[in-house]
């Protein structure tokens, strides 16, 4: 495999006005049939070059060129590609190629799953379709007739409206679609199969009316309706929000067994893996619920900033996904908590976008190379990208960055556009310079800002400091200054946020602002401040930066309970945590006996008794950082020593904090036990706190504690309170009840996947002793399978992930039989088995011995035979 560089773009030499697709499904093998309306691209010069299609695992049956049919000597064929000699500049290309869903293991262009045909083009799928030219910045105008046998495949469905439909008499049938929006590849979709759909209506702001449908296997139509309910929303959202309405008839959602992401924006026809798709109370915890309502968003925010207005080139990914990232997450805020859901983002980046940053697959938010594009649907891209429009967005104005949104889509609508597009519209409709703010586009690693104060009491002024630099990245050595938006307040002693008057200022101006600093080192002063003031700093996580002060754990304390950002009340408490447990590693390391500091027992404990506060807010702050979070934060993570220090912490926090956890567990599964099930935010938040509740609780080992567990589990009428009762059982010692449950559970949803997953989740995540022995019996289990992107997630994944202590065994079991994994995985699935690579690729944080171990594992991979593109780049990457 080959690097491809973004300095090497150049538009394409031809053009697809039209694309005609004619599809035959059969069982041992799909009829493709293209008809292409082409013709040379006027952008470019004068002459007619070799047009050079995309096509991989293509039989070619027929060629014609202008209905002259073609032998081999008219064009050459690769494994790749597909040349040939246009004589005119307009054209039409028709071909029939032959291909096989049926064995179609990598879930990459059309392949089956449970039965049913479908499609995962993005980002290089629809290559293995048919001959095409294969990139986003090539846009047509798409019609697609799918015939199949009618029995198995009653349902035939394709981008755009329905125009068309017959039956051949011969038992088969087929329909025509056609979609009127100009389209590159990667937006193509095609579904057939048997399934029911539940359908809906929507009035748009102009009045039309928009048929919704989602297409589920019959035996889970009861499980759509929190998924169109979120459809619904999220239509109305982006019309009061950015003011996009829908484009065509009719929305179509097909929720399939058998994906490698999490769902894909086809135009008009958006397929989504299961999981992010069904959710009813029985089956689907409160998490899955708020991701079914995050992903609905996320893909039908992308008609507009995806679809209407695509990406000119794969290292302008981020222009899609880091927007509806943004955009996704500002609609869950706005159906939920802000706040929480602000913290929840902020906990995942620094746990896992932060340890990308700092790993060997550091790359900008646009990369400027790659091998391949798989491997770049990150959390740098996703993520990152999507802090990059929080920024805009901070520096703007809500109001500013909305006039840059339309002026975006209005300038850009139906073309193939980069980042820079994208920043200029922000640019023209401000009037603000942002070519200094671009480097977070161009620059990989998280900043980091050191921050100092002095107060001078006889001027009355306050001053604060600001260091900031970013460390190396592959092949960027050095860095030059970010514009970091730094959103602050400064607190008296009543935790009363300050009227803040900078030096060269006539008057205060707000008491909570955005400071942007720019240089590598600034300070800022203020005047007319008769105490030294206490700052609450990077407010909500105003910028995606590792911010450091000399917060004592007093001043800590005093900013949990007064921060009048609710934000950074959490984060206080994160950082009281951090300090606290480095203390316990340290002791730990040293061979000392683990003492806790009882502050934070204290802080805690009036957080627990604090009846005000939202109870989802309070299930945040008594959630001690994870062990994820405390390994990126160390320069070598010392994993036994990390996972004893927060197992002590949380198990002194449970019993010095008995009581009052016993009563808010007990006073919140009073309620969940006399109310029904809902899905909205007040009851998540309830919810959660029982359940951390629960999990601090049973830490006691107390009788009355366990019967209150197996009372919850037997007792519910939803997943979210089953789930947790279930997932502190198989961490406790309890066996014969641990195992009794599990027995149990298995029974009852045996049949149902999505719970089988989390069965096997919570199994592959205990850290009680032998995680990998358990692991390994559990692939054998019936419910297993390595052909299901979701079970492998689930279980493998879960183990690498989550399961650290396990996974990190000092003898390098756990490596081995990850890299076992991820060699068998190449071979049929190459994008879930480099997903699968992540925790290997971390070993430069671990002690000399784990990092010989785990180096050892990557090599062998390496070595294992013919490897994927997507492999080889992680692992030649990681070893580098
Ligand atoms: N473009 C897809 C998404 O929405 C990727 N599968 O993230
Ligand atoms: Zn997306």
């Amino acid at each position: 495999p080959k690097m491809i560089y973004l300095k090497d773009y150049q538009a394409p030499d031809y053009l697809i006005d039209e694309t005609h697709l004619t599809f035959e499904l059969y069982e041992d093998h799909t009829l493709v049939h293209a008809q292409l309306v082409m013709r040379r691209n006027p952008a470019c010069g004068a002459g007619l070059p070799p047009l050079v299609l995309d096509g991989q695992q293509l039989e070619l049956l027929n060629l014609a060129l202008d209905d002259r049919e073609l032998t081999a000597a008219d064009y050459q064929l690769d494994d790749s590609h597909l040349t040939l000699q246009p004589t005119q500049e307009r054209f039409v290309i028709d071909s029939s190629v032959r291909i096989h869903p049926e064995s179609n293991t990598a879930l990459e262009g059309l392949y089956k799953s449970s039965g049913m045909f479908c499609t995962q083009c993005e980002a290089e799928g629809f290559r293995k379709i048919t001959y095409y030219l294969d990139r986003p910045d090539v846009m047509s105008k798409f019609t697609t007739t799918v015939s199949a046998e009618q029995h198995s495949y009653p349902v035939l469905l394709s981008n755009g409206n329905p125009i068309a439909t017959g039956s051949e008499g011969d038992g088969r049938h087929w329909a025509t679609w056609e979609d009127p929006f100009m389209k590159p590849a990667y937006l193509f979709a095609l579904v057939a199969g048997d399934l029911w759909c539940v359908e809906d209506r929507f009035t748009t702001m102009s009045a039309r009316e928009v048929t919704l449908r989602i297409y589920v296997e019959p035996e889970n139509i009861d499980k759509v309706q929190h998924a169109m309910d979120s459809l619904k929303k999220s239509m109305k959202w982006d019309e009061e929000v950015y003011g996009r309405e829908y484009d065509l008839d009719i929305f179509m959602i097909v929720a399939v067994n058998d994906f490698n992401m999490g769902a894909m924006e086809n135009k008009g026809l958006n397929i989504f893996n299961s999981s992010c798709v069904l959710a009813r109370a029985e089956t689907a915890t409160d998490a899955a619920h708020q991701r079914v309502e995050a992903v609905v968003a996320h893909e039908y925010f992308h008609n507009w900033s995806g679809n209407r207005v695509t990406c000119r080139d794969w290292f302008q990914l981020s222009l899609k996904e880091g927007f509806t990232v943004f955009r996704d997450s500002e609609f869950s805020a706005d159906m939920n908590s802000r706040t929480v859901k602000r913290i929840e983002d902020v906990a995942y980046l620094r746990t896992h976008q932060f340890a990308e940053d700092a790993g060997p697959m550091a790359h900008p938010v646009r990369p400027d190379a790659y091998m391949e594009i798989s491997n770049f649907y990150t959390l740098t891209i996703y993520e990152k990208g999507s802090e990059v429009l929080r920024m805009i967005h901070t520096l703007l104005g809500a109001e500013t960055f909305r006039k840059g949104s339309d002026l975006y889509f209005a300038r850009h609508d139906g073309q193939a556009v980069t980042c820079d597009d994208f920043v200029k519209a922000m640019e023209d409709a401000s009037g603000v310079d942002l070519s200094q703010f671009k480097r977070w586009y161009t620059q990989a690693g998280t900043p980091r800002l050191e921050v100092s104060e002095s107060y001078d009491a006889a001027a009355n002024s306050y001053r604060l400091q600001f260091r900031q630099s970013c460390p190396a990245t592959p092949g960027q050595a050095e860095k030059l200054p970010f514009v970091i938006p730094v959103e602050l307040a400064l607190l008296d002693a009543e935790g009363r946020e300050l009227p803040l008057q900078l030096v060269g200022e006539d008057k205060p101006v707000g008491r909570s602002r955005v400071l942007q600093v720019t240089q590598a080192e600034q300070a800022f002063t203020f005047l007319n401040l008769e105490a030294k003031p206490l700052p609450s700093l990077l407010r909500g996580f105003s910028a995606p930066v590792k911010l450091s002060f000399p917060y004592s754990r007093d001043q800590l304390m005093f900013l949990m309970q007064h921060d009048s950002d609710g934000f950074n009340r959490w984060e206080a408490g994160q950082q009281l945590s951090v300090q606290v447990l480095q203390e316990l590693i340290g002791q730990h390391q040293r061979g000392e006996a683990l003492v806790l500091d009882q502050r934070l027992v204290t802080a805690l404990r009036s957080v627990l008794e604090n009846a005000s506060l939202d109870q989802a807010m309070v299930a945040e702050m008594l959630s001690l950082p994870g062990e994820g979070y405390l390994t990126e934060i160390s320069d070598v993570a010392d994993v036994d020593a990390i996972h004893a220090a927060r197992e002590f912490a949380r198990s002194e926090l449970a019993s010095a904090l008995f009581e009052p956890l016993w009563a808010r567990y007990q006073a919140n599964r009073e309620l969940s036990r006399s109310t029904a099930y809902v899905a909205e935010s007040a009851h998540f938040a309830r919810r959660s706190l029982q359940n951390i509740a629960l999990s601090y609780l049973m830490l006691t080992g107390k009788a009355e504690v366990l019967a209150a567990c197996l009372e919850q589990f037997e007792v519910c009428d939803n997943m979210t309170e089953r789930l947790a009762a279930l997932a502190v059982l198989v961490n406790s010692s309890f066996e014969a009840e641990k195992n009794e449950a599990l027995k149990s559970f298995a029974e009852h949803f045996k049949d149902n996947a999505l719970v089988m997953d989390q069965w096997f989740s919570v199994q592959a995540a205990s850290t009680l002793p032998g995680g990998l022995s358990r692991v390994q019996a559990l692939m054998q289990h019936p419910a297993f399978t390595m052909k299901n992107p979701n079970k492998v997630r689930a279980l493998i994944g879960a183990f690498a992930g989550q399961n650290l202590i396990n996974f990190h065994a000092a003898d390098g079991s756990g490596y081995r039989f990850l890299a076992d994994q991820v060699i068998s995985l190449n071979a049929s699935n190459p994008q879930i088995a480099s997903r699968q690579l992540g925790p290997l690729t971390r070993w430069r944080k671990y002690d000399a011995s784990r990092q010989a171990l785990m180096k050892a594992e990557l090599e062998r991979i390496l070595a294992s035979g013919e490897l994927s593109s997507d492999v080889f780049e992680v692992v030649s990457k990681s070893l580098a």
